[in-house]
């Protein structure tokens, strides 16, 4: 039973519609290096899912969900140690030290590659190496990229199901000699003869590599999120953004894979208008992208194209168009509510694979946040007993911080009807916001497409449970992408301001309205000022009002900002002296800003566009002259 398998082509049990020869041949030696008992190609079905989820049951890896509270939903909880992405463990392995940049890890291709193979040796023994067919984008569409994931993970199997369009169709587009990303997964932790198998396999020794000339993602160890299912923030960002990149050489303009949620706004007349918003993770990006206007807004809608990451391309029109590369939403469980966002709650009511929440006594789950009252009784994520007294006394928390909850796009309610296009929607406006208790106000404006890079390549946030490592503190993130670019930052900001110049060339050019925006000041006590949620609308309202021409705001030494007079107030009582707290600039505080800015501008050092470091000094000269 448990010799190693010689993967030879008998083994392979290659399907008769996979005509792909490379493909066959990657997945053989694969297997000769992996050695797992099995492999299995994984055509993405009903029954398949249904099959695995039932398998992981009696395994131990999944817990079925009471049918009648939460039908074909399950619970996963990992080991202690795999909760989370694992930056400090993430490298883009280019040729070139330099092409990496100095906010990614790097190791020379060749050294890693050496140590990847003796790692990955043998890895799967005892385990089916599972191949997955998947497509990032609408399925044939000429933005989508393929990828084929071999994992030794199950829960990597279903959870790739919800969150790609993954099956046996992708062979078909594939054809016998399409292009498609390799993505190489193992949890490391090989099954010897006779070995009992834990309910979370993985390896205390971590590695996600991105070989970013040759489109490969090597993932060592983690069975969790980020770490493991590839097509998220491996291909779609880090290896997309390269993509992007690239294709600038090739066409002169190239394209961008972005940390952003996609969302609509349609006013009472039927207007329409896509935004696209980049916040770090764990920062709200899945509320923003289904937030339910305040009552007083009757008759404005907002939909969902996406809540994580945007593909965006420029049109003929001279416009920029995103897709939404995912299907399905791997959100934060903890704090998500019927108030905080009822159609995210709405979509997990059923089909749902839950992660490290907790488990209520009546088969149903539970996390920190979901009711004001917590349940008297719960088995918490590390499988251990819970009561609102245990954690009084000890701080448990019954799930933990990065809970997540994995639910297939279709389900959410408010789905935008062009969620699924291949050209993408047009974008009217780009959001960036990170988490900052002081400093950065409510809203502004950049007053061009150059001063809006500025604002994103500069931004702050304070760290989320959504990595390994401290919280609270904040560090520079640019555009959201610090975790998830897969090239050097500065070349990344170069790429940025060469597209809108671009852009700007074309004739009838809209580049959308760029601006930053900050929720989450807090008050003396510490609590957040902005109600956030719903109330975002409001902001959201006078963006758009811009876009159209037809909102007030003030010019400032950063950009436009409103004044209270600009935002509509009906229905919420939030009077001048809250909005100043949220949106007063404390000059010392900037000019202490101002230098982590330069700070940034050190470390990238090497290929900075010299129109940001320009924007910086006038920034300085206003600061000073107000
Ligand atoms: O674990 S993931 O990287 O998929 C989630 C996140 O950090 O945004
Ligand atoms: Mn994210």
């Amino acid at each position: 039973m448990n010799q190693p398998v010689l993967a030879g082509v008998a083994a392979l049990n290659v399907p008769d519609y996979v005509k792909h020869q490379k493909l066959i041949s990657w997945v053989n030696e694969f297997a000769a290096l992996t050695k797992p008992e099995r492999i299995y190609w994984c055509d993405g079905s009903k029954e398949e899912y249904d099959r695995l989820c039932n398998e992981m049951v009696a395994s131990g890896t999944l817990k079925r969900l009471n049918p009648a509270k939460r039908p074909n939903s399950f619970l996963a909880c990992s080991d202690p140690s795999d909760v989370a992405r694992v930056e400090d463990r993430t490298f883009i392995c280019s040729q070139n030290k330099d092409d990496a940049g100095p906010t990614n890890n790097w190791m020379p291709p060749s050294e890693m590659r050496s140590r990847l193979a003796s790692l990955f040796d043998g890895c799967m023994r005892g385990r089916t190496l599972y191949v997955i067919p998947f497509s990032m984008g609408p399925l044939g569409s000429p933005i989508a990229q393929i990828g084929i994931e071999l994992t030794d993970s199950p829960y990597v199997v279903v959870s790739m199901r919800t969150m790609t369009r993954m099956g046996r169709a992708v062979y078909d587009v594939l054809g016998a000699d399409g292009d498609f990303v390799p993505c190489h997964h193992t949890v490391g932790a090989p099954l010897e003869p006779g070995q009992q198998d834990v309910s979370w396999p993985c390896s205390p020794t971590k590695y996600i590599v991105h070989y970013p000339e040759t489109h490969e993602i090597w993932s060592f160890g983690s069975g969790y999120g980020g770490n493991a299912l590839l097509g998220k923030k491996c291909l779609a960002l880090r290896i997309a953004s390269v993509m992007g990149r690239q294709a600038e050489q090739q066409d002169g303009m190239g394209w961008l894979a972005e940390h952003m949620l996609i969302l609509g706004v349609e006013s009472p007349a039927g207007d329409k208008h896509y935004v696209a918003a980049a916040f770090p993770s764990a920062c709200g990006k899945t509320n923003f992208a289904m937030l339910i206007p305040p009552a007083s807004f009757n008759g404005w809608k907002v939909t969902t194209i996406g809540d994580d990451i945007a593909w965006i391309k420029p049109g003929k029109d001279g416009r920029l168009y995103a897709i939404n590369p995912e299907a399905g939403y791997f959100g934060v469980a903890p704090g998500t509510n019927e108030k905080t966002n009822y159609n995210c709650m709405a979509s997990m009511r059923e089909n749902t694979i839950f992660t490290n929440v907790a488990l209520t006594d009546d088969g149903d789950v539970w996390w920190e946040g979901l009711s004001k009252e917590a349940p008297a009784h719960l088995i918490d994520w590390q499988g251990k007993d819970w009561t609102p007294e245990i954690a009084a006394a000890t701080g448990a928390k019954a799930a933990h911080p990065n809970a997540r909850f994995t639910v297939p796009a279709i389900q959410n309610p408010v789905l935008d009807p062009a969620w699924d296009d291949p050209q993408g929607v047009p974008i009217s406006a780009f959001i960036f916001g990170g988490r900052r208790s002081n400093t950065v106000p409510l809203v502004t404006e950049a007053r061009n497409w150059a001063e809006g890079v500025y604002m994103a390549a500069t931004m702050g946030s304070e760290t989320t449970a959504a990595a390994a490592g401290q919280m609270g503190i904040v560090r520079r993130d640019p555009f959201a992408m610090l975790p998830f670019i897969g090239y050097n930052m500065s070349d990344y900001f170069q790429h940025w301001l060469n597209l809108g110049a671009k852009l700007a060339e074309q004739q009838g050019a809209q580049l959308p309205k760029i601006f930053c925006v900050n929720w989450f000041r807090t008050d003396a006590e510490g609590k957040f000022i902005w109600p956030g949620f719903g109330d975002n609308m409001r902001v959201l309202k006078w963006m758009l009002d811009r876009v159209e021409g037809r909102a007030g705001g003030e010019e400032n030494v950063f950009g436009t900002t409103p004044k209270y007079s600009d935002l509509n107030w009906e229905g919420i009582d939030f009077d001048e002296t809250l909005f100043d707290a949220i949106t007063a600039i404390d000059k010392n505080a900037w000019r202490a800003e101002i230098k982590l800015h330069t700070d940034l501008f050190d470390r990238l050092n090497q290929g900075l566009p010299w129109q940001l470091i320009e924007i910086k000094a006038d920034l300085n000269k206003r600061l000073s002259a107000a």
